[in-house]
């Protein structure tokens, strides 16, 4: 353990500089003293789930988990502010389309049913049940339900998730598009194959017993701050933290913890990242082979010296197939090709791969980092395989941790929100409803946008989200989204999605998650979301809503089904007027619910199962599975190095920021405060091209498929990255990740490895 003691004014993530922050989001939130209230009951076993991340709550003691960004996202909800009838009145649909995500969002809460007005281009509030009728009536005017997109962002609650795609399945198709077809993806894909399930195999407990965690592309000092604590806990009691990220980021260099009184008056900080290397980008898969590379030569070398094993060769053999032939795959990688994709030294790796083995349980994470790239399938696998060499999936203290974005991404694709259901699913939704359930494959967000640009699809709903900031090559996707009949959105502020409507135009402003649910009774219901260690917990608001005319997310997709398929299947109101009878469904239809109703209710929740965390695989083989493929042809930095001025280009969040909405223009462990529109670069880079770090550019798409791209007007910021990979914030730069470029078998867009070259502009 390394605790630093470096002055008041700590150049360590957290600490000061995060209640400061903390304190100004409050005040500009609008309100100060609800705005702490309702932190008091953030991930409380009495209050509700905390809006922001997914990760997990700690089982014992009780003390409120502090959380810098998780303040940042309750308050802008619970904001005072009021987007009303009066502020779309005052403005045109084309006049707010030039305000940036920051402006649009400010406005705060939407507090009425709206409805776009061709003829004054302007949003006009509208009741409930016209609204209801008439999405219903377009719904059922498309001659196949497949024509219709049916778009879920991981906010929703289980109980809203639930209740949709069982409503969309009863209209008829499996169109399920969803945030996370953008995020984690390639982590359920790859981990399926490898070790039978789609989630990760650790519990919050097991940060508390490791010797090693790998954190790979992945930066959760701003986008899941309480991990850091959990880090710093096990710095603190002597586990090496090895990062992979090609971007020094600050949060995982040190981190004052603002919960630590101690630390905080002694301006003190402790040291996470014990190993820090910065592979390009695109390079991990490389890297890892590479620790695989040390790990097989140390076993050779304990072989030949009688010495003990490095692999767990009873863990192997009983529990895993495929290692002859991953094996084979790295002893025909050679160093040359790992270090030149990975950027990475021998040395180094050779060192990462020794803490590997002197550790007896290891646990690897990694997030948007690992899955936004062509091989993001393939990179997985290899950590997998990795971490399968030495055993450590499957017991105490060790295993994969995708750590998940959205708060319930995860507990929404367990409900059912799959383009591509299991069967066993849709059999038991058969059975229990008594419906022809759809068994078409359906559209993930890349196959519902391309059905949007050829015509296929005529209808979008979003529940929740924002589709066009979201997805790639926003300029086609506007133009998607606005050759549609019908376009809803359900949400809780304005955003730019809500500027680009079909023929028909709703936004259904929902309650948030920090706000009372009264049902006809006046009983306050309660929801439940699942986090990244798969607990699943019950999540109370506890505000009063943002205004008397929202409806639950629950109330308003039953209002959408009653009116679209009726009632003859499911009696779609009684499930909004009480919750408990949605989780009565879901413990019949999904397995590991059982005695959902009491269990939810429990401090704490309950684990779903996790068949690898028992060592039992759910593969074709019954076995944990190793991969066997060669290293990608090229990498993004790799191509981008051939020549002719280009660069791999990353998109990542600032520290101001959630997903597409824009809390600030600061990111201040990055340093950069009051804009945007920059790049980051390597100094070298910088006086390669001839630039200086005040002059400006356009970033430029480079892709041959005819389509022009441009980011207009940046700025550099000199920064510590490799050369040749630079970085820029998402979603200002999603005009230039194109639609095409996807993940090999993810359809994950590309948002870590995109294309660019970079061109001056003139000084005005
Ligand atoms: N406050 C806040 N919290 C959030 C969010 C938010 O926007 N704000 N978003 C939520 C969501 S939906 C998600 S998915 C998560 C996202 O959480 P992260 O995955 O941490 O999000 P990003 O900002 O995209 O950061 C990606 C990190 O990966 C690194 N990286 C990029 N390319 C590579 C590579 O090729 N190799 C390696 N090793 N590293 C690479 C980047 O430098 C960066 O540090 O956070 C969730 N939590
Ligand atoms: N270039 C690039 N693109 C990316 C990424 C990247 O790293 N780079 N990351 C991708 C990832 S990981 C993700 S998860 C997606 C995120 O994609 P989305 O989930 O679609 O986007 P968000 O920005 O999280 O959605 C914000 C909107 O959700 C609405 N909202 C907030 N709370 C609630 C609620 O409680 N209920 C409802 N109904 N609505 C609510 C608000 O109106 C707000 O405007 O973006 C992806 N796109
Ligand atoms: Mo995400």
């Amino acid at each position: 353990m390394t605790v630093s003691f470096i002055g008041k004014k700590s150049s360590a993530a957290g600490g000061w500089g995060a209640l400061k922050s903390c304190g100004k989001r409050l005040l500009e939130s609008g309100s100060p003293l609800s705005g702490a209230r309702t932190m008091l009951k953030a991930n409380q076993p009495d209050g509700f789930d905390c809006p922001g991340c997914a990760w997990g709550d700690p089982a014992h003691g009780s003390s409120f988990e502090f959380c810098e960004n998780g303040v940042k996202a309750v308050s802008w909800e619970a904001t005072e502010k009021r987007a009303t009838p009066d502020f779309f009145a005052a403005h045109t649909v084309s006049e707010l389309k030039k305000l940036s995500d920051y402006e649009l969002e400010l406005n705060g809460r939407l507090t009425h049913p709206m409805r776009y007005d061709v003829a004054s281009d302007r949003y006009l509030p509208v009741a409930w049940e016209d609204a209801f009728a008439e999405i219903g009536q377009v719904l059922k005017s498309l001659d196949s339900p497949n024509r219709a997109e049916f778009y879920t962002s991981g906010r929703a609650s289980n109980e809203a998730a639930y209740l949709y795609q069982l409503f969309v399945r009863v209209y008829g198709t499996n169109n399920f598009p969803d945030c996370s077809n953008m995020c984690h993806e390639a982590s359920g894909i790859a981990l399926k194959h490898s070790i039978g399930v789609g989630k990760g195999t650790v519990l919050l407990e097991d940060f508390e017993k490791a010797d090693a965690i790998f954190v790979i592309g992945q930066n959760p000092g701003t986008n899941h701050p309480r991990m850091l604590g959990d880090l710093r806990r096990a710095a603190m009691r002597g586990a090496d933290v090895v990062v992979f990220n090609p971007v020094r980021e600050k949060g995982l260099e040190r981190f004052s913890d603002p919960q630590d009184k101690i630390e905080m008056l002694r301006g003190g900080a402790t040291e996470i990242a014990s190993h820090y290397y910065q592979p390009r980008l695109g390079g991990d898969m490389a890297a890892v082979r590479g620790m695989a590379k040390v790990v097989f030569a140390a076993e050779d070398a304990a072989v030949a010296a009688g010495a003990a094993a490095v692999l767990d060769h009873e863990f192997l053999t009983q529990h895993c197939t495929g290692l002859a032939d991953y094996r084979a795959a790295v002893d025909a990688t050679t160093w040359a090709e790992i270090e030149d994709q990975s950027g990475l030294s021998r040395a180094d790796i050779e060192r990462a791969a020794g803490v590997y083995m002197r550790a007896d349980r290891v646990i690897c994470t990694w997030a948007m980092g690992v899955t936004q790239h062509i091989h993001s399938v393939a990179t997985i696998r290899e950590i997998s395989n990795f971490m399968l060499l030495r055993g450590n999936i499957g017991r105490e203290g060790a295993g994969l941790c995708p750590v998940r974005g959205h708060s319930n991404v995860q507990g929404d694709r367990t409900v059912g929100i799959n383009e591509k259901p299991p069967e066993a699913f849709l059999d038991s939704l058969e059975k229990r409803f008594g419906f022809d359930v759809p068994r078409q494959t359906g559209h993930n967000v890349l196959a519902a946008i391309g059905a949007m640009l050829d015509g296929s699809a005529q209808a979008f709903i979003g529940l929740g989200g924002n589709f066009a900031r979201a997805t790639p090559d926003s300029t086609l996707v506007e133009k998607a989204l606005t050759g549609l009949k019908l376009t809803v959105n359900i949400a809780t502020k304005p955003n730019h999605s809500h500027l680009m409507p079909g023929d028909v135009s709703y936004i259904l402003p929902c309650l948030g998650r920090t706000e009372m649910d009264l049902n006809s009774l006046g009983n306050s219901q309660l929801v439940t979301v699942e986090d990244s260690m798969s607990m699943v917990h019950g999540s109370a608001g506890i505000n009063r809503p943002a205004s008397p005319h929202l409806l639950s997310e629950v109330a308003i997709i039953a209002g959408i089904a009653e009116a679209t398929v009726g009632n003859a299947v499911v009696g779609w109101a009684a499930l909004a007027d009480d919750y408990d009878l949605i989780r009565d469904h879901i413990e019949a239809t999904i397995p590991g619910f059982e005695d959902f109703n009491t269990r939810v209710r429990k401090p704490r929740g309950f684990l779903l199962r996790n068949s690898a965390s028992h060592r039992e695989w759910s593969t074709p083989t019954g076995k944990a599975t190793f991969s066997a493929v060669a290293l990608p042809d090229a990498t993004v930095h790799q191509q981008a190095r051939k020549g002719g001025g280009r660069f791999a280009l990353q998109t990542f969040r600032s520290h101001d920021q959630y997903n597409t909405t824009v809390y600030g223009l600061d990111d201040r462990y990055r340093g950069v405060y009051g804009e945007r529109q920059v790049i980051f670069i390597h100094p070298e880079d910088l006086k390669a091209i001839g630039a200086g770090a005040c002059d400006r550019v356009d970033v430029v798409g480079d892709y041959a498929d005819g389509i022009s791209r441009v980011a207009a007007n940046f700025r550099f910021v000199p920064y510590d990255i490799p050369r040749g990979s630079i970085a820029g914030y998402y979603p200002e730069l999603n005009v230039l990740v194109p639609l095409g470029s996807v993940g090999e078998e993810s359809d994950t867009p590309t948002s870590k490895s995109i294309m660019v070259s970079l061109r001056k502009r003139e000084a005005a």
